[in-house]
């Protein structure tokens, strides 16, 4: 059984303030079993939330980092960091990382490689654009990625990875894919992990569907066999919605 996860993605918003109200906002609210909760938020955020965080079961994520331990890597953020941090998760190779950053397959392996190789659980974010989708590549995109990403991971490490399936043309946009075509494409991911580490491994990681995913809407996600949580941007930024996210899940 795979335990479900819902992972807030803040991207570029809240401040270190705001950040410590959500958590506050979060306290108030009963907590929730069974559903595994993160929140990856900016950098500067994440000090504070390890604090505020505290005692409300909802663990800290961040949205990137380095692939090295430390460097002349001017801007960058290390594995190490993170881990100082008390941060758990990290988002790897995001499509906004991709587009605007010029994140690759490449770097996307590394990081997810450094990620394990600390103890950091990567949540690795892979999926195709609507050329893609119109062409009917997306099996063949996602799967691209997913095996580079995971190329030269040990089998063992594969528990505590966690795929975010987000098609491009779903994000921030309001327009969501179809439960059944998003748990499709899931089904592939999951194949072709098993096609490199086997089934037994394939079946442990956890994979995520994201794109406008709402309250109102996650249920229907969760009811598909093979989607294990949502990773969610703009819904996951108040207390209350946050907890509509769980609740649903
Ligand atoms: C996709 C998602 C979070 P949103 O980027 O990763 O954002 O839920 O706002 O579409």
């Amino acid at each position: 059984m795979r335990t479900p996860i819902v992972a807030g993605n803040w991207k570029m918003f809240k401040t270190i303030a705001e950040a410590k109200q959500f958590a506050e906002a979060v306290k108030q609210q009963e907590e929730v079993e069974g559903v595994e909760q993160v929140v990856c938020a900016p950098f500067t955020a994440l000090p504070a939330l390890a604090e505020a965080l505290q005692g409300t079961g909802i663990a800290l994520g961040a949205q990137n980092m380095h692939f090295e331990e430390q460097g002349a890597f001017t801007g960058e953020i290390s594995p190490l960091m993170l881990k100082e941090l008390g941060v758990k998760y990290v988002i790897i190779g995001h499509s906004e990382r991709r587009q605007y950053f010029h994140e690759t397959d490449e770097s996307v392996n590394k990081k997810t490689r450094a990620a394990l190789k600390h103890g950091l659980r990567p949540i690795v974010c892979v999926g195709e654009s609507l050329e893609e989708r119109e062409a009917g590549e997306t099996a063949a995109v996602v799967g691209k990625q997913t095996k580079a990403a995971l190329a030269g991971a040990d089998t063992a490490q594969l528990a505590d990875v966690v795929i975010a399936y987000e098609p491009i043309w779903a994000i921030g946009t309001g327009k969501s894919s179809t439960a059944a075509d998003a748990n499709e494409t899931i089904a592939v991911i999951r194949r072709v992990i098993a096609e490199d580490f086997g089934e037994a491994a394939a079946s442990v990681v956890r994979i995520q569907y994201g794109g406008s995913v709402k309250p109102d809407n996650i249920a229907s996600f969760m009811a598909e066999p093979d989607i294990d949580g949502a990773l969610v941007g703009g819904a996951s930024l108040t207390a209350d919605s946050f907890r509509g996210l769980v609740l649903g899940a």
